[in-house]
């Protein structure tokens, strides 16, 4: 397989203006019609060769201006369809015959269940007709579907339906014609037996807009929570950015197989089933609030994407990045703000910053790609979001709307770059980004030092920085960057202290930027700052609200972390004071048995008696870092270190604390009706950590975790009383539990979903053979990407302890789990590999285990490109 570079991007010699297709979806096979309207584009080549792409097609008929085309004019390969001695404008005429029962990749059209549905991102429409299947080429597209009306009484696609009629063989034609210009990706079709919800939403300037959701019958109470999210959504995008919607009707589908989580296609966006469907008693808060952020990341999509689309693909983080930090501002409105940022950065720095340490490291614009699927990745979406959030540090709210605004009016219904998106911003706020824009460019996370010294005698702060950025595959040496360096000063009454930079000298004698304000910009290899007009030393508190997506060096004394976790204005400061801490702590344990010192419990006895602070915030500041976290602190990795020094802090937590859970717990118990509201679903989180902690060290809480798993009415408690039980050590238990729970949701593969990843990610649980006796399970499909992240993904990603088992065993199973996946569906296959891609980090026993399996991989005949892409790159 080849590479492909950014460097090489030019223009299609044709523009497609219009696209016309038909669907005559059989029982065997689906045969699709293209018409092409092609116009010669004037700054492309003029060869009159038009190559278009296509993949796993049959070609049964090619006309160009309704003649047929002579077997000389053009020439089919595995991936292209050439047409040559074209002149300035045709129309051309594709018929391609397709198989989507037999689809098992999910790219292009396919069935899913008892219905037909497409996923065209990134490059899936080429397996539906021969097409310039890149975002540059926009269309205005119609579409036909002929079908069987009986079985499929719901044929969708995007824009507005113009015509519904019956043929004369008693079969039904439905056209949609989509007026906005688009990208193929950006195209859908749906057919099958479903029903909707509906519900209307009027928009800013007071157009009335239709919107429905619709889903196979058994799951129609469980759409009431996404409609309303999205009309949230709607509402959000309007006062926040000032973007409307713009078709009559906005529709989302919900379908079971699905490689990712949704699709935003113009007017109607293709949902995961577990990423839209809730009810309380299938559907805990986490995925309440998955489901609302992502029906707003799709919906916000229909400007950032779709109105304003990409140039190419290296330009995928300009409507990602962009995307996911509309989508965070969403969800920090709609919840706790530092909840949402703690969130935020435990992501970044548990899977982006391992991604950017290691071989599949590249930048927010990678600058080459074997195969752009693999290329959705945490560093595109969350690692481009921080950029974005940078920026809106540095210009402030109104300066960035006005960038967002004129970002939007200069480039609505065109396809550009990341380049554009930073240019509004400069040139809406009159300011230089060059600098800035390196952090589009280089890949790896920068590591930033910080040493202070207080000089009494000037009553000031000297605070000196450097950042150094590692090398990552293909980048050497890499130049200092901008970064946004938010901070506070506390005193020692833990009240905060105006910030003053005085002008300080730089290592190289220069003026550095200097401002009252509390974000310093740190553009340099080592700078100095200085705060004034301080009696006292303070407590300095770095990088608050995770300003920039950094590795921060500094060392703070247990006593300072203590103190910072108890008065940090800043409340992501104070959840990473306190995460500090408990580091520190696991690393001690696991050497010897772990005692929690008297003043951190008694910090802690007062969090979780003050019924005044945000239960969530408690429960965050409360709750360990997962061991993956760990893991990204440590050099080499130990997972079995890891996983004991864990387990004796939380015990040592536990029994610490154990009156003061209980009572927590007590004091939060609610007899109101579950309601997925931000409030209550605060008081679940505290009360079920509470439960967690109390069901670990004493009998008392695992006869309360027995107690609201057969009483309530909700997945949130259920859940939890479901993991404190299986965490009992009480093995009887956790299965009595574990089969009352299949028992009563056999016939709810979503929840089936959630009963098979909580035990495939469990410590205690998640061993080889349990793994290998549930993909035997009746629950269990290697065609469904959900089931194969519930047993597979999870064992891989959370049940550490097992997954690295010392005789590998781990890493083979989930070897062989890609190898069968590779010929059916590579995309879930490369998304498999992550786990392997680090072993480099692990230490040498399981490091070697690792590499092997790897190996094992890359021999195999026939891989796909997603695959040979990540095994190539991790063994180079
Ligand atoms: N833009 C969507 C990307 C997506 C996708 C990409 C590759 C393969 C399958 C896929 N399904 C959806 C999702 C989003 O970011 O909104
Ligand atoms: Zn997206």
């Amino acid at each position: 397989p080849q590479s492909i570079y950014l460097k090489d991007y030019c223009q299609p010699e044709y523009w497609i203006s219009q696209t016309e297709l038909t669907f005559d979806l059989q029982d065997d096979a689906t045969v699709v019609t293209a018409v092409l309207t092609l116009e010669a584009n004037s700054a492309g080549a003029q060869s009159g060769v038009l190559e278009l792409h296509g993949q796993q097609l049959e070609l049964l008929g090619l006309t160009l201006d309704g003649d047929v085309l002579g077997t000389g004019r053009y020439t089919v390969t595995d991936e292209t369809l050439s047409i040559t001695g074209l002149a300035q404008q045709h129309f051309l005429t594709i018929v391609t015959r397709i198989y989507p029962a037999t689809n098992t990749a999910l790219e292009g059209l396919y069935r899913s269940g008892g219905m037909y549905c497409t996923q065209c991102e990134a490059e899936g429409f080429r397996r539906i007709t021969y097409y310039l299947d890149r975002p540059d080429v926009m269309s205005v597209f119609t579409t036909h579907i002929i079908a069987d009306g009986s079985r499929y009484p719901v044929m969708l696609s995007n824009g507005n339906c113009t015509a519904d009629e019956m043929l004369a063989d008693g079969r039904r034609k439905v056209t949609w014609l989509d007026p906005h210009r688009k990208p193929a990706y950006l195209f859908a079709l749906v057919a099958g037996d479903l029903l909707n919800k509906e519900d209307r939403f009027t928009t800013m300037s007071g157009r009335d807009v239709t919107l429905k959701i619709f889903v196979e019958p058994q799951n129609i109470d469980k759409t009431d929570y996404a409609l309303d999210a999205l009309k949230r959504s709607m509402r959000w995008d309007e006062e926040v950015y000032g973007r409307e919607y713009d078709l009559d009707i906005f529709m989302i589908v919900a379908v079971d197989d699905f490689n990712m989580g949704a699709m935003e296609n113009k007017g109607l966006n293709i949902f995961n089933s577990s990423c839209v469907l809730a009810n309380p008693a299938t559907a805990t808060d986490a995925a309440y609030q998955r489901i609302e952020a992502i029906v707003a990341h799709e919906y916000f999509h229909n400007w950032s994407g779709n109105r304003v689309t990409c140039r190419d693909w290296f330009q995928l983080s300009l409507k990602e990045g962009f995307t996911v930090f509309r989508d965070a501002s969403f969800s920090a409105d709609m919840h706790s703000a530092t909840v949402k940022r703690i969130e935020d950065a435990k992501m970044v720095r548990t899977v982006q910053f391992a991604e950017d340490g290691g071989p599949m490291a590249h930048p927010v614009q990678p600058d080459s790609f074997i195969e752009i699927a693999n290329f959705y990745t945490v560093t595109i979406y969350e690692k481009g979001a921080e950029v974005v959030g940078m920026i809106h540090k540095i210009l402030g709210a109104e300066g960035f709307r006005k960038g967002s605004d004129l970002y939007f009016d200069r480039h609505d219904g065109q396809a550009v770059t990341i380049h554009d998106f930073v240019a509004a911003m400069e040139d809406a706020n009159g300011v230089d980004l060059t600098l800035f824009k390196l952090w589009y460019k280089q890949a790896g996370t920068p590591v930033v030092s910080a040493a202070v010294d207080y000089r009494e005698d000037e009553q000031a702060l000297y605070l000196t920085l450097r950042q150094q950025c590692p090398d990552t595959p293909g980048q050497i040496g890499k130049q200092p960057m901008w970064i946004p360096v938010q901070l506070g000063l506390i005193a020692a009454d833990g009240q905060d202290l105006p910030v003053q930079v005085a002008p300080a000298l730089n290592t190289a004698g220069m003026e550095t930027w200097t401002s009252a304000s509390q974000v310093l910009h740190f553009t340099e290899a080592e700078q100095t700052f200085v705060f004034s007009g301080l009696a006292q030393p303070p407590v300095l508190s770095l990088f608050r609200d995770f300003s920039a997506p950094v590795k921060v060096e500094f060392q703070q004394s247990p006593q300072e972390l203590l103190f910072r976790l108890q008065h940090d204005s800043d409340g992501f400061n104070r959840w990473d004071a306190g995460q500090r801490l408990m580091l520190d702590w696991i690393d001690q344990a696991r050497l010897d048995e772990f005692e929690l010192p008297e003043d951190a419990r008694q910090v802690m006895v007062q969090l979780l008696t003050d019924e005044t602070l945000d239960p969530a915030m408690v429960s965050y500041l409360l709750t360990l870092p997962s061991e993956a976290y760990i893991a990204e602190f440590s050099d080499p990795v130990d997972p079995h270190a890891i996983h004991l020094g864990r387990k004796r802090v939380r015990l040592a937590m536990a029994m610490a604390l154990n009156e003061q859970f209980a009572a927590c717990y007590q004091r939060l118990v609610s007899h109101a009706e579950y309601q997925p509201e931000p409030q209550q679903m605060a008081a679940r989180t505290l009360k079920n950590l509470a439960l967690s902690y109390w069901s670990v060290a004493s009998d008392a809480g695992i006869r309360q975790a027995l107690a609201q798993f057969g009483s309530t009415d909700n997945m949130t408690d259920q859940m939890a009383a479901l993991v404190a039980l299986i965490n009992s050590g009480d093995d009887e238990l956790a299965q009595q539990s574990l089969d009352a729970f299949y028992q009563q949701w056999q016939n709810d593969s979503l929840v089936v979903n959630q009963w098979l990843s909580v035990q495939s990610g469990s410590a205690d649980l998640g061993t080889l053979s349990r793994i290998q006796q549930l993909l035997e399970h009746e629950a269990f499909d290697w065609r469904n990407p959900n089931k194969i992240r519930s047993v597979i993904g999870a064992f891989a990603n959370q049940a550490l302890c097992h997954f690295h088992a010392v005789d590998g065993s781990g890493y083979e199973l989930l070897a062989d789990a890609i190898i069968r996946l590779n010929a059916t569906n590579p995309q879930i296959a490369s998304r498999l590999l992550t786990p392997l891609t680090k072993w480099r980090r692990l230490i040498p026993e399981l490091s070697e285990q690792m590499k092997a399996q790897l190996e094992r991989v890359a021999a195999q005949p026939d891989l796909s490109r997603d695959v040979y892409e990540v095994v190539s790159k991790s063994l180079a």
